[in-house]
């Protein structure tokens, strides 16, 4: 009688290497959408190098093209995973660090924001292509279009509110989250273009002026190199 054939033993699991994370990112000092996924990295405590892909050189993008089937930027590469939007890289950031704690833990307060983090990501378009970011520049007397003014308006509101019910200085309480990422640009443009704000507003854009993250940001977008990027379309929503 033939003997059973004997299974071979599983091989030992492979040691897991850890391959260090990529954000991949256009201008320090005009993409707002770079700048969010910055700071959503590190508040997830990512271990991960910065990449800034040449808006105008041609075998960049296409590098980027090979990893991502996008050429939208920011685009973060780990563990596998190619994500080229914002509010992905957060839910991905948050799933995968749940100890981060980029969402706030009660239901109703994370509900709301992934509201205002959805809002900020698809809306405000007049704001997004009159008040292009510009962390450089301050220009005092700026007339804003009324269009922009109503955007202003309504981010506001959505910052008092936050502010009113969780007690700030963050919008969801005593630490950021998801949502102050995601409206931290807005707090740069508020400040580029002299949008005067109320004690509320004006507290809670000084706390995002004062996120480490926020400043380790800016310093290096004061020091990026100009060339290359003056070409870029800033009526583009950007
Ligand atoms: N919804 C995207 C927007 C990203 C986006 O529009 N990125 C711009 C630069 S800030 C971009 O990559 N544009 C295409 C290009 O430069 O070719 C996100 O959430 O990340």
């Amino acid at each position: 009688m033939p003997e059973p054939k004997r299974r071979r033993a599983a091989p030992p699991e492979a040691p897991a290497v850890a391959v260090p994370a990529v954000l991949h990112i256009s201008s320090r000092n005009y993409s707002s959408w770079s700048m969010r996924g910055f700071l959503l990295a590190r508040m997830a405590g990512l271990d991960f190098t910065v990449d800034t892909v040449s808006p105008d050189d041609p075998s960049a993008r296409a590098e980027l093209l090979l990893q991502s089937s996008s050429i939208l930027l920011p685009c973060l590469s780990h563990e596998g995973a190619e994500l080229w939007d914002t509010l992905a890289i957060a839910e991905y950031l948050n799933e995968r660090y749940p100890e981060a704690r980029m969402m706030p833990e009660e239901r109703i307060a994370r509900a709301r924001c992934r509201a205002i983090s959805g809002e900020m990501h698809a809306g405000f378009h007049a704001l997004r292509s009159t008040l292009p970011m510009n962390l450089r520049t301050t220009i005092p007397g700026f007339t804003i279009w009324s269009a922009a003014r109503a955007d202003i308006e309504r981010i506001l509101k959505l910052w008092r509110d936050c502010l009113a019910e969780w007690d700030g200085p963050w919008l969801f309480g005593t630490r950021p989250s998801v949502a102050d990422a995601m409206f931290a640009p807005v707090v740069t443009r508020f400040r580029t273009y002299a949008v005067a704000l109320d004690p509320g507003c004006e507290a809670y854009a000084r706390t995002i002026l004062t996120w480490p993250a926020v400043r380790e940001w800016i310093t290096a977008a004061e020091r990026e190199p100009e060339q290359g990027i003056a070409e870029l379309d800033l009526d583009a929503e950007f």
